[in-house]
């Protein structure tokens, strides 16, 4: 296996996905007074976690263009419940790729307290060989479930997917408290936008 030959459209679709949610998030930046999108990162799935992902789920190598969808991983961080609906609605409805499967993992929250969006999408990019159909993902999350899955994440990492019960009960908590956050700042939403609103405007008097 040529890891390198095989990861290039990977690269390349990652890299192409950027451009364009960071386009679209410099287009709301213009247009409206509000972004649904704070940032945006990507990554290729590092070799070695394809080869543990591999063995963990059980999947041959010929089969993982189809089975493992997030070796292309591109990450919406929204500020807002809200803004994810809309961004999901308006990833939906693009032409440039075809969205294959969606998990709601909002209001089904995993068992480890995990709360995101996933869109697996089709993508069509270009190769020195013609059109490649590559299957990426696209996790869509708020500030809140984004630090909460940052941190469970590292420890994760740490104790080799076996955290220790005590520290999972804490995370669950935690994920408990991430939520309720989301949904107090949903509260005042309207308040907080037209600060920022303010807050922009005012700076950009003084240059
Ligand atoms: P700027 O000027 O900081 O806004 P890259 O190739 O660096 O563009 P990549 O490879 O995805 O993108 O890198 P990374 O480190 O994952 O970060 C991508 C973008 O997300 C960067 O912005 C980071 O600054 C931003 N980012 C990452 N974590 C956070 C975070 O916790 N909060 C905020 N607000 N931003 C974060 P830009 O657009 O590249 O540059
Ligand atoms: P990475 O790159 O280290 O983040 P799974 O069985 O959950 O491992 P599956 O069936 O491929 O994965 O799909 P799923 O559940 O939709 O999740 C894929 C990705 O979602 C994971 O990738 C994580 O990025 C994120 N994710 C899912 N569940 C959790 C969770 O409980 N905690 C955190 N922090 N992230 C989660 P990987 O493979 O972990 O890779």
């Amino acid at each position: 296996m040529n890891w390198r030959t095989f990861l290039a459209p990977y690269v390349q679709v990652v890299e192409e996905l950027k451009v364009k949610l960071k386009g679209m998030r410099a287009q709301f930046e213009y247009e409206t007074n509000h972004s649904p999108i704070e940032f945006v990162t990507a990554r290729v799935k590092p070799i070695s976690s394809i080869k543990e992902k591999m063995k963990r789920k059980n999947i041959h190598i010929d089969n993982i263009e189809t089975e493992l969808q997030d070796i292309a991983g591109v990450r919406v961080v929204c500020q807002f419940v809200d803004d994810i609906d809309d961004i999901v609605e308006r990833l939906k409805s693009r032409n440039d790729f075809e969205v294959i499967e969606e998990r709601d993992y909002i209001n089904h929250k995993k068992e480890s307290g995990y709360r995101s969006y996933h869109l697996i999408i089709s993508y069509p990019v270009e190769t020195i060989h013609g059109e490649k159909k590559v299957i990426a993902e696209i996790q869509i999350r708020t500030l809140a479930m984004n630090f909460w899955a940052t941190n469970e994440h590292s420890l994760n990492y740490k104790y080799e997917g076996r955290i220790p019960e005590r520290i999972r009960a804490r995370l669950k908590r935690a994920a408990e408290a991430a939520f309720k956050l989301d949904e107090e700042m949903s509260k005042i939403k309207d308040e907080i936008q037209e600060a920022q609103r303010i807050f922009r405007t005012d700076k950009n008097n003084h240059k």
